[in-house]
């Protein structure tokens, strides 16, 4: 079995390859999750943990249900799961901002260990439906059994707590809950965000110690992150304050995974004998908004929208071929997608001469190195190739799958690959592209 050509220091065979896999996420196991990296992230953090599981579930299935339990232990008294579940033992300044900036024991419902007060996108019943597939009997099903509660209270403070405008769609407080940050979809409501660069002279960031500055947001990005943060925090995270918050999206990847999860969360109800009705209805409802609200015709892609502006946000960034993971997604909005991802901006093909980008590779904004701008992550490309799988493209999926492969083949298990050259960047032991190497090799196509 030989995989792509190594192009600087990754295993040369699949066989090496999954070992490297395996020992990479045996080394961030940290007692009861996985760390995303041991330096640059070295906490819990919430979809991380749920891509992790997924991988899991193939070589340690026990430690996958461990995950997933940790995680949602740090559940909130209102339904939110946080995005980052601080590990105690650790110093501080171990990453920034840490719980003295959170202050999440402050405030109402907030479990008793410290946590962040955002959420990321709900990713969680997929893959525990994924990792009960793959690891089913009998540990699986009793594992589905306990979270099946948590997840639908997850759903049920998306649904009642953001629906901010009221239609059928989850908002997104901060570009923290994307998943993908420093997204040039959010420049122009960041920029509508009042911050100075100099109040980062007050605080220490972690992450470029890390890695390198050039890759990561800036110092204005950083200072607009942390407005936006005090602003929720000082309201004690209740939802109700919305209205005058100074970010507020729609964003088509948050809401893909929204949907995915009723879809999801059906099955999982089928399997433990409860009601699978209520979750197929919520799943097409929100299907439903998504293209309602989010697509746009005119590009034929999913737009995020920015709810305070009320308008949609013009970057096209690889967030809006994200709703191809949702099954119902109709005919025309799927195709359109299919469009857009084989197009010279995202280059999706049977026979991938580039990685996925995470940004239109066309568009004058492009940064091939900055976090999010450009670079290929490997939990996006196996996103939308289930998207593809689901919409009937098999072979554009296995393009895919091949590359991404190839990326892990070449470099190793690191955070994120040049969007042209494959080179490995960020984390060079990051815990979901190991896992989900593991997810793509034990597949066939
Ligand atoms: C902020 C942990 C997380 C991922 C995000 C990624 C990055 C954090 C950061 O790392 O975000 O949450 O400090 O930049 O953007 O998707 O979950 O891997």
């Amino acid at each position: 079995m030989t995989a792509a050509p190594t192009r600087t220091g990754g295993p040369t065979d699949l066989g090496a390859l999954r070992q490297l896999a395996v020992t990479t996420l045996d080394a961030n196991w940290e007692h009861d999750h996985t760390v995303p990296s041991r330096t640059l992230y070295p906490h819990q953090w919430s979809w991380d943990s749920a891509f992790i599981a997924v991988g899991l579930a193939h070589v340690r299935p026990e430690r996958a249900w461990r995950e997933l339990a940790s995680l949602f232990r740090a559940q909130w008294a209102d339904g939110r799961v946080p995005h980052i579940v601080f590990n105690p033992a650790l110093s501080v300044g171990a990453y920034f901002p840490g719980p003295e900036l959170w202050r999440s024991t402050d405030a109402q419902g907030a479990p008793a260990g410290h946590t962040s007060g955002l959420v990321q996108p709900p990713v969680h019943a997929l893959a525990a439906l994924l990792a009960y597939r793959r690891a089913p009997e009998p540990v699986g099903l009793a594992a589905l059994h306990e979270l099946y509660p948590a997840l639908v209270a997850q759903q049920r403070y998306l649904a009642d707590r953001r629906d901010v405008a009221g239609d059928g769609l989850v908002c997104i407080v901060h570009p923290w809950e994307s998943g993908l940050d420093n997204s040039p979809a959010w420049d122009d409501p960041m920029a509508a965000v009042p911050a100075e660069a100099a109040v980062m002279r007050a605080y220490r960031r972690h992450d470029t110690a890390h890695a390198d500055a050039a890759h990561r947001p800036t110092d204005l990005d950083y200072a607009r992150y942390l407005a936006i943060v005090a602003a929720y925090r000082d309201h004690g995270y209740a939802d109700r304050a919305l209205a005058d918050h100074p970010f507020l999206v729609e964003c088509p990847l948050f809401n893909a995974a929204f949907g995915a999860a009723e879809h999801a969360l059906a099955e999982i109800a089928a399997l433990i004998g409860a009601d699978p009705g209520p979750h197929r209805v919520r799943a097409t409802r929100i299907t439903e908004a998504l293209v309602r609200r989010l697509y746009d015709p005119a590009t034929g892609t999913f737009q995020p929208r920015d709810v305070r502006a009320g308008r949609l946000l013009g970057a096209r960034t690889v967030l809006g071929l994200t709703p191809l993971i949702l099954p119902d997604l109709p005919t025309t909005q799927a195709d359109a997608l299919v469009v857009e991802a084989r197009s010279a901006r995202f280059g999706v093909a049977a026979r991938m001469d580039r990685p996925l980008p995470s940004h239109d590779r066309t568009a004058p904004d492009f940064e091939p190195l900055r976090y999010w701008r450009g670079p290929s992550w490997l939990n996006i490309g196996w996103l939308v190739r289930r998207g593809l799988l689901a919409h009937g493209h098999p072979e554009l999926a296995a393009g895919l799958r091949r590359s991404m492969i190839g990326l892990v083949a070449g470099a190793g298990c690191h955070e994120y690959f040049h969007p042209d050259s494959g080179a490995g960047l960020g984390s060079a032991a990051f815990g979901w592209t190991a896992a989900l190497v593991l997810d793509l090799l034990a597949d066939e196509v």
